[in-house]
């Protein structure tokens, strides 16, 4: 079993966003194929049936990892490549493809952290109804057995679920993304029965002997846009639904007041679930992108039905994607993290965090994002400085290893530390890829 305790230094990635391959070796549809097939929702009609062809390339991409010098390697599993129909009989070539990445892997002295769910749910169990169902809870305790059944030797670390607030705010509150639905407040049963989920999971791989167990949270420090007693609770209600959503009931055993959304009880909430998503965790990932500013909505304004409107964070320099850049957000959310669940907070990593940019290789053939430098030197300060204030931080993990498929916004957006050539496949690494090695090999803390 690879060692973990160094700090973690590592890159992320996701199944759908990198593997391609969707027709190969019995996996099953997940709703990303779907979706991205039914024209309209993703730019430019992208899809991720090719990606980066990780599926085919894998052994070059973890020789990538291996020259950059990172310890771990954060990975999610292709539900429907393992269980195409979501659950009953597993696919066992699907298997055997993470088995030899996590040997190869193991064999270079980098350590997998696997995510079991990151959005890439399988067809067939959307089609009785996905995350509106409360069996696809148990459907995902099933798939953590399988694959930790297969892979528990030499996994030390496992995630049960990527960002369930982002899952289900895009996919069943917006329609933004897969499945698609517009919901609104109707989705909440879907955060219900992710969390319940992550509970049944978190036993499942217990019980085959995971060492390690965490869920992944998207978090973002909220900043009212003034101090008028409205945008000061309408930041409070955007920081429950954000922050406290997933988090509270993991780490506290409790839903947060959810009356600033005319909710008082969640009805998808039976006996005994409140124990069962309160397992006793061994970290929380957090991934941080940028905070947010909000106002109380403005007279008239059709919020669908919301006690809030974004505002904007503003005065900040901007990625590709438009997001404000602000490191030092990083410290205020991972010491506000600390002050709101003082020791019911687990150790934290940091399981995704970078930026898009518009990067093409030069004449020289040269990729130069100094951009993509000057934004993670600025946010392995911020974890510096947030381990300096009390914060047990012990992992960061750059999102992406490679530029990628970044779901309703198609190859546009490039988050990785390496190009992606997606007519040829050729991979360059970029100029932030080799500062990285450095600054790792020079301080192995951050
Ligand atoms: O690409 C995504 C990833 O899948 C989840 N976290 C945010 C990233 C950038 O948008």
């Amino acid at each position: 079993m690879p060692e973990v305790t160094m700090f973690l230094w590592g890159t992320a990635t996701a199944s759908y966003q990198i593997e391609g391959a969707v027709a190969e070796d019995g996996r099953g549809a997940s709703i990303w194929d779907t979706f991205t097939h039914d024209p309209g929702h993703v730019r430019d009609g992208h899809t991720g049936d090719v990606a980066c062809d990780h599926y085919h390339r894998w052994s070059e991409d973890v020789m990538l990892m291996a020259d950059l010098g990172v310890n771990s390697y954060r990975f999610s599993i292709s539900w429907p490549r393992v269980h195409p129909e979501g659950r009953g009989k597993a696919n066992k070539a699907g298997l055997d493809f993470y088995d030899r990445l996590v040997d190869e892997l193991c064999a270079k002295g980098i350590t997998p952290a696997v995510t079991l769910f990151h959005w890439d749910l399988p067809q067939a169990l959307e089609d009785e109804g996905g995350w509106l169902n409360r069996d696809t809870a148990h459907h995902l305790a099933e798939y953590a057995h399988t694959v930790s059944g297969r892979l528990a030797d030499r996994v030390p670390m496992w995630i049960t679920l990527n960002e369930p607030f982002i899952h289900m705010v895009f996919g069943y509150a917006l329609g933004t993304h897969a499945p698609g639905k517009a919901l609104l407040l109707d989705a909440l049963p879907v955060a219900h029965h992710q969390l319940l989920g992550h509970g049944l999971a978190t036993q499942a791989l217990r019980a085959n002997g995971a060492e390690r167990v965490l869920i992944t949270n998207n978090c973002t420090p909220v900043r009212p846009a003034s101090g008028s007693p409205e945008d000061l609770r309408a930041a409070e209600a955007y920081d429950t639904l954000h922050n406290r959503l997933f988090n509270d009931p993991v780490l506290l055993g409790q839903y947060p007041d959810l009356s600033a959304y005319g909710v008082t009880t969640l009805d998808a909430v039976r006996d005994g679930d409140a124990e069962i998503i309160a397992q006793p965790l061994d970290g929380l990932g957090i991934n941080y992108y940028n905070p947010t500013r909000i106002a109380a909505p403005a007279e008239g304004a059709d919020t669908g039905g919301l006690p809030f409107e974004d505002a904007g964070v503003t005065g900040y320099p901007t990625t590709a994607f438009g997001w404000p850049v602000v490191p030092d957000g990083l410290r205020e959310l991972l010491t506000g993290l600390r002050a709101r669940y003082g020791d019911a907070l687990p150790p934290v990593y940091v399981t995704e965090n970078g930026c898009s940019q518009a990067d093409e290789p030069g004449p020289d053939g040269v990729v130069d994002d100094q951009a993509r430098i000057t934004f993670l030197d600025g946010h392995i300060e911020a974890v510096r400085a947030a381990i300096a204030e009390g914060v047990d931080v012990r992992g960061y993990y750059v999102w992406s290893l490679l530029d990628n498929f970044e779901w309703a916004e198609g190859y546009d957006q490039r988050f990785g530390l390496v190009h992606v050539d997606f007519a040829t496949q050729k991979r360059t690494p970029k100029a932030s890829y080799h500062w990285l090695r450095e600054r790792i090999a020079a301080h192995p803390e951050p």
